[in-house]
């Protein structure tokens, strides 16, 4: 099964620091896909349920520099 979610990030600056989001969550196992939008720090993230889950994408967000509210 996958879901949506829409998390409030701040960190991101540019283009530069959405592309480091992207990647980082890409390389989880179960991520389907990333839309990170630094303009109005948010990052949309579609993903399976039974292979990840928001714990472990909010960690590697947390991990890639950035903070999740
Ligand atoms: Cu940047």
């Amino acid at each position: 099964m996958s879901e949506s979610i829409s998390l409030d990030v701040t960190g991101m600056k540019c283009g530069g620091c959405e592309s480091n989001v992207t990647t980082k969550l890409e390389t989880i196992d179960g991520v389907i896909s990333v839309n990170a939008m630094s303009k109005e720090k948010k990052v949309e993230v579609e993903f399976n349920t039974e292979k990840t889950n928001i714990e472990e994408i909010s960690q590697a967000i947390t991990d890639a520099g950035f903070v999740v509210e």
